[in-house]
C-alpha cells in the first residue's frame, strides 16, 4: 500500500504515535509518505520504505499569518498524484482533516478517489477544537473523513457530546514499541542521577498549562520529605519557569532536574521508578503507556482516559485532579518497600503488553484495506466465468 502520513513533526504524543505507525507500516513492506512542516523527531533512521515531503508555507509581506493549510493541502495533492497513494491518514484534526478534505476535492476533479483517515488524538476535539474559532470547520472536516478513529473510548465519547459527528468513530488505541522500552538499567546511569540510591521519579510532557506541572513539583515534595528521590522533568514548554519558581519556593531544586526534550526516553525510564502525570485531560496517556512499558508504575490523575490504561492499585494509583495529597500517599505507598514497588513494576509492563505494537498495526491496516477494496477497478466478469 501507499499510505500518506500527515502529522506535527514534533515531541507531542500525536506526531510521536504517526511517527511509530509509519515506521512499523514501512517495516511490513507497506510505502509510506509523510507530510509536514519539518521532518518528525522520532524519523531518525533510514528506511528504504519511507518518504518525507516538506511542506514550505510561502512568505509575503501581506501575509500577516503565513497560508500553511493551503500548502498543505497542496502538498498533498503533489504527493497523492505523483507517488500514486492509496490513502491519506492524518493524525490530529487541525488543520489536517480540512486540508485533507481540500485535496480530495482537488485531486476528484482529476478522477482520482483518495480516502481520506482522521486519527483525533486529544485536544484537537476536547480544547482547541471546540473553540468556536475552530468548530464548525473541525465538525465538517471530521464529518467528511471516510473513516474516524479515536485513541481512546473517552475521547470517541467527547468527540460525540462536543459535536455532530454523523459516522462511526473507531477506537484504535495508543500502542508501544515492548522492544524498545524494555531495556536493562544502566547502573552508572542510575547513579548519576541517584549518587546515594534515592528512587527517581519521572515526568515527560509539553509542560502545558494541561498537564499540571506544578502539581508534579507538590507531589515530588511531599514523597522526598519521607522518601529521599530525585524528580527528572523530560520535555519543556510555557510553565516551565514557573516550576523552576516553585522548586525554589519549596527549597526543593537541588533534587530536581529539567532534563528537556530527549530523543531517548527509553534510556530514562530504565533507571525510573515512578512515572507522574497529573494532568487535567489526557486522552490516552502516550507517555504513561511508554513509561509502563519500560516497567514504571503510574501515578495519574483520573482524567479522561487514563483509567483505560492504569489500572488502580496495581499498575499505580489514579487521583480525582489537583488532588495532591493523595497522589503523594500513593506515590509514597508505591516506593516505600522494594518488594511493593517491585510488584507494581512488574504489573505495569503486563499491562503495557496490551497496547503491544504488534497488535494495535495491524488494526490500522484492516481499516485501511477497507478502503482499498472500494477504490480498487472493479473487473466485470466475462459470461463463461459466471
Ligand atoms: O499531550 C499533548 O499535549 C500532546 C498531544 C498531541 O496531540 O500531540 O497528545 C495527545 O495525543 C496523544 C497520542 O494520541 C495522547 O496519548 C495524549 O493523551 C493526547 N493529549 C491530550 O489529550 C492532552
Amino acid at each position: 500500500m501507499r499510505i500518506g502520513i500527515v502529522c506535527y513533526p514534533t515531541f507531542g504524543g500525536s506526531g510521536v504515535l504517526a511517527t511509530e505507525l509509519g515506521k512499523a507500516l514501512a517495516d511490513k513492506g507497506h510505502q509510506v509518505h509523510f507530510i509536514t512542516y519539518q521532518q518528525p523527531v522520532r524519523l531518525t533512521e533510514y528506511n528504504a520504505n519511507i518518504f518525507y515531503h516538506e511542506v514550505r508555507v510561502t512568505s509575503y509581506p501581506l501575509f500577516d499569518y503565513p497560508p500553511y493549510e493551503t500548502a498543505l493541502s497542496s502538498t498533498m495533492v503533489d504527493v497523492i498524484i505523483n507517488h500514486q497513494l492509496d490513502l491519506l491518514h492524518v493524525h490530529y484534526a487541525i488543520p489536517h482533516a480540512s486540508a485533507a478534505y481540500m485535496a480530495k476535492k482537488i485531486v476528484a476533479v482529476q478522477g482520482i478517489t483518495i480516502p481520506v483517515i482522521t486519527t483525533l488524538h486529544g485536544t484537537d476535539i476536547t480544547l482547541v477544537g471546540r473553540d468556536q474559532t475552530l468548530a464548525p470547520v473541525v465538525a465538517f472536516s471530521i464529518n467528511e473523513s471516510d473513516a474516524i478513529t479515536a485513541v481512546s473510548e473517552n475521547l470517541r465519547d467527547e468527540t460525540y457530546n462536543i459535536f455532530d459527528i454523523k459516522k462511526e468513530i473507531e477506537v484504535i488505541p495508543n500502542f508501544v514499541d515492548l522492544n524498545r522500552f524494555q531495556k536493562k538499567a544502566i547502573d552508572p546511569f542510575r547513579k548519576v542521577i541517584a549518587p546515594h540510591n534515592e528512587r527517581i521519579i519521572v515526568h515527560a510532557s509539553n509542560f502545558r498549562k494541561i498537564k499540571r506541572v506544578l502539581d508534579v513539583i507538590k507531589i515530588f515534595d511531599k514523597v522526598n520529605k519521607k522518601i529521599p528521590s530525585k524528580l527528572l522533568f523530560v520535555g519543556d514548554g510555557p510553565d516551565r519557569h514557573d516550576a523552576e519558581n516553585l522548586c525554589r519556593e519549596l527549597g526543593s531544586c537541588d533534587d530536581i532536574r529539567f532534563i528537556g526534550k530527549q530523543e531517548q526516553i527509553e534510556e530514562i525510564l530504565a533507571v525510573s521508578d515512578l512515572f507522574v502525570l497529573p494532568s487535567e485531560y489526557e486522552s490516552f496517556g502516550l507517555a504513561a503507556l511508554e513509561a509502563m512499558a519500560a516497567g514504571v508504575p503510574l501515578i495519574s490523575s483520573d482524567a479522561g482516559g487514563l483509567p483505560e490504561i492504569n489500572i488502580n492499585g496495581k499498575t499505580g494509583f489514579m487521583s480525582p485532579v489537583g488532588d495532591v495529597d493523595s497522589m503523594s500517599r500513593n506515590a509514597i505507598q508505591i516506593l516505600e518497600h522494594d518488594e511493593i514497588l517491585k510488584t507494581f513494576k512488574f504489573n505495569a509492563s503486563e499491562q503495557a503488553k496490551k497496547f503491544d505494537i504488534h497488535k494495535i498495526v495491524p488494526i490500522y491496516e484492516k481499516l485501511y484495506d477497507r478502503f482499498l477494496i472500494r477504490t480498487m477497478p472493479v473487473k466485470k466478469l466475462s459470461p463463461e466465468k459466471i
